[in-house]
């Protein structure tokens, strides 16, 4: 059978450049309403050859399970893939792919963005401006937390952590990481390895988290290790929500232990802990890391290359089961 006649389910509306390809190559089932419940993908599935799915699918067992034999691929729009049983589908025969590498940038600056943003305190002064609440410029009024010469911690030296690092080297911090293997000494650049989280945590001003979720990694950040932190440190997060655990993290910024995050990503996604809301030191985007139209262009394009070579016989390039 040619790709032409393959069928591909698409569970989220894609850049349309991303969807016109899809369109020219397969018989592309598109989705330009709401996201798709499991039902609902489970209903289309019967004719489908393919899924690509996003980050709020969940492609569990049950799910996996219920899947017509006729899925062969599951394509990952995104490089996170926590989402996905990929023992299950390996046990199913199908194979999962994801797309790193075309995110790497966008999500680095997104982290320095919200680095510098909860540092600077730039979402209150947001806030202030468009409620016509500026008072005037005062000394003392809205100070923040110098960047320069401060430590920065960064869990997971992967692709994005490595963007960070050098990006934070040209605001003159010093980094730190720690990751379960010690980076080879051209890619540490001079950063410091920690062999533990601990030891990382006692020296983070900044840590900025970026691991894989995993069942080792979920609640990563709770009440003892958020207490490891120098007082006054300052978190961001553009990896997975479920890295910390939200009660520990509203209660540390509350007392004033964690001075400020940046976050980008939450647990149970949109609907987050409703604290976070209500605190000023809380600077929130809605899961922004990847949201550039080149990087959303790249990853639906990366997909595809997955897709393309797996329908072609071949080894698609970013096999994850
Ligand atoms: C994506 C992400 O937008 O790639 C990832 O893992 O977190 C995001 O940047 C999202 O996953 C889309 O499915």
């Amino acid at each position: 059978m040619s790709r032409a006649q393959k069928t591909i389910l698409v569970t989220q509306q894609l850049p349309s450049s991303v969807e016109n390809r899809l369109s020219k190559n397969y018989v592309a089932i598109l989705n330009h309403g709401d996201a798709l419940t499991q039902e609902q993908i489970l209903i289309q599935a019967h004719k489908a050859d393919g899924l690509l799915v996003t980050v709020t699918d969940t492609v569990d067992s049950a799910f996996i399970g219920a899947l017509p034999k006729r899925v062969k691929i599951i394509a990952n729009f995104g490089v996170g893939y926590e989402h996905i049983d990929v023992e299950a589908a390996g046990r199913a025969g199908i194979v999962v792919t994801n797309t790193p590498g075309v995110l790497t940038e966008a999500t680095a600056d997104l982290a320095l963005l919200l680095l510098l943003g909860a540092a600077r305190r730039a979402g209150e002064g947001h806030v202030m401006m468009r409620a016509h609440a500026w008072r005037g410029w005062t000394p003392t009024a809205m100070v923040g937390h110098d960047v320069s010469g401060k430590r920065l911690g960064i869990v997971g030296l992967g692709r994005i952590g490595l963007a960070v690092a050098r990006r934070a080297r040209a605001f003159n911090m010093e980094i730190h990481y720690h990751n379960r293997h010690r980076r080879a000494l051209e890619d540490e650049a001079g950063a410091h390895y920690h062999g533990t989280l601990e030891s990382l945590l006692a020296v983070s001003d900044f840590l900025s988290l970026h691991a894989a979720l995993t069942p080792q990694t979920r609640g990563l950040l709770n009440a003892r290790t958020l207490a490891l932190l120098p007082q006054g440190a300052v978190l961001v997060n553009t990896a997975r929500g479920d890295l910390v655990d939200d009660e520990a993290l509203v209660d540390a910024l509350k007392n004033g232990r964690v001075a400020a995050a940046g976050l980008d990503v939450f647990s149970n996604e949109p609907h987050i802990h409703p604290s976070y809301a209500r605190l000023d030191n809380a600077f929130l985007l809605p899961h922004l890391g990847s949201a550039t139209t080149d990087t959303r262009n790249a990853m639906g394009f990366c997909a595809l290359d997955n897709l393309d070579a797996f329908f072609a016989g071949e080894e698609p390039p970013h096999r994850v089961a």
